[in-house]
């Protein structure tokens, strides 16, 4: 396994400005959709609830978000501890609110740019390369409950502007970005994904659709902007990759797989990456009912500006029986589907799937020939730590070092791939749970599922076994 990870490869790590910064009312912050969304193991389904209406109810409901981390206090601690690690690049978003508080302001909030500025420099200290994400799961809360998120086409103006200020501002030293996180999630999570509210009838496809072809055109506008602010910037995309099995080769079963590798997989990067509506979208637009609002310039824009690598987040594989969709269903995979025997699954369902990770690599790039990044990779584990606040994470170590040696499988296929950051390389906010104590890290945040704790952080094991994975270029597992 020598030698295969390229010289300049980007290892790192990643993490969301809602899920770690917490300081959700500071210096300016306007309030942000995630801000309005309680923690929870039932999260995901109290925001899919028709009656929930966003209201700030701090009687209600805990929001675990509010407080994160304190990494927007804490950050040179946190980036401190990243560069002992040896990262070569990190993964961060930049809070839009933090920017434009409401959305709609004419001029930004200079505390914002002030503290991204601080963020950015210090990553920089240490040579390691910022890599922003400009929309990780929020947007101002207004522009969800005043203007019903990105089905609304105002939303194209007012992103235009955030990305500008932000692009025009560190430009000139970030040279890695990404528009939206996980843009095709909102297949399955459109709160957090579009700011789409439940009792507006906004999780119609016509809704989704019409977001996404919205969400398309603020990706080109910001790549354009790019292209002029400085042309060595690297634009990306960013998807939630769920490499998409049949369950057995019944014909049916191999194309609903294909079917859904296609509307759930691809739909966004064939637009983003690729540069146009794919073939199938017609077909997939009618069958859903959707009838999309498209104006003059925009497939022009879509064309021309396409993104320069593929990022994209990779945690589980997924399994669809069309036949017998009810026989062993895997309950608990974020994505549903049916339970794969030959793969084990973490504590919340997810299946644990490092070859898929190839096959994935493989697929993408095959189709769109362009650089891909692996932006988050990760298991989600309850640690326990021992009486020093030390976590024998053995579990977590396992999952990434089989997940990079496939990296380097891939790499051996002859796929490019850019770098890897895996997710919550500290501990954070969970997104699908909103509680702490679903762990990702490599460093330990003394803090429960109520955000009580000292905050302390301390390093697991994991934390010397990735610094050693990092100083051997991938070679020492
Ligand atoms: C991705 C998101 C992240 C992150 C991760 C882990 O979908 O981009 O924001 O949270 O999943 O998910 P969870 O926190 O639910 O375990």
């Amino acid at each position: 396994m020598n030698g295969k990870f390229p010289q300049n490869f980007l290892w790192g790590g990643a993490t969301a400005a809602n899920q770690v910064e917490g300081a959700w009312d500071e210096e300016g912050k306007g309030p942000s959709i995630v801000d309005a969304i309680p923690g929870g193991k039932q999260r995901l389904t109290i925001v899919s609830s028709p009656e929930f209406d966003f209201s700030l109810d701090p009687q209600r409901f805990t929001y675990p978000n509010h407080k994160g981390i304190d990494h927007y206090h804490r950050f040179k601690q946190d980036i401190a501890l990243f560069a002992e690690m040896g990262f070569k690049c990190y993964r961060f978003s930049i809070a839009w609110t933090r920017i434009y508080p409401n959305g709609v302001e004419e001029t930004p909030n200079e505390a914002g740019l002030a503290h991204y500025q601080q963020v950015i420099d210090e990553c920089l200290a240490y040579g390691i390369e910022p890599v922003i994400t400009l929309s990780h799961y929020e947007m101002p809360l207004k522009l969800a409950t005043e203007y019903g998120g990105w089905k609304n086409r105002a939303l194209v103006a007012f992103f235009e502007r955030f990305a500008r200020t932000v692009l025009e501002r560190f430009g000139d030293k970030v040279k890695y970005w990404m528009t939206f996180n996980e843009i095709n999630s909102a297949a399955h999570f459109p709160i957090m994904s579009q700011g789409l509210i439940v009792n507006s009838g906004a999780l119609e496809p016509q809704a989704k659709f019409q977001a996404w072809h919205n969400q398309f055109v603020a990706s080109s506008t910001a790549v354009k902007i790019a292209r002029e602010v400085n042309p060595q910037i690297q634009m990306g995309c960013m998807i939630l990759y769920a490499t998409t099995y049949a369950w057995d080769c019944h014909p049916i079963n191999q194309l609903t797989a294909l079917q859904s590798q296609q509307a759930f997989n691809l739909y966004c990067t064939d637009v983003q990456a690729g540069g146009k509506y794919p073939y199938y979208a017609k077909s997939l637009w009618k069958k859903l009912g959707v009838e999309l609002s498209i104006e003059p310039g925009d497939l022009a824009l879509i064309a021309d500006y396409t993104v320069d690598y593929i990022g994209f987040s990779y945690y589980m594989s997924t399994t669809l029986n069309e036949t017998n969709p009810d026989v062993d269903s895997a309950q608990g995979n974020l994505l549903g589907g049916v339970r794969n025997p030959f793969l084990e699954a973490s504590e919340w369902g997810w299946e644990i799937d490092p070859v898929g990770l190839r096959i994935a690599l493989n697929q993408l790039y095959d189709r769109y020939q362009k650089p891909l990044f692996i932006v988050e990779n990760g298991l989600g584990a309850i640690d326990k730590p021992d009486e020093n606040n030390y976590i024998a994470d053995d579990y977590r170590i396992n999952y990434l070092r089989k997940h990079i040696e496939a990296m380097a499988e891939a790499i051996d296929d002859g796929v490019e791939l850019m770098g890897y950051t895996p997710w919550g390389c500290i501990d954070l906010v969970s997104m699908s749970t909103g509680e702490m104590s679903k762990r990702y890290g490599f460093i330990y945040v003394d803090l429960d599922d109520n955000i009580a704790g000292s905050g302390n952080r301390y390093k697991k094991k994991s934390f010397s076994w990735y610094q050693q994975v990092i100083a051997s270029n991938g070679a020492d597992l």
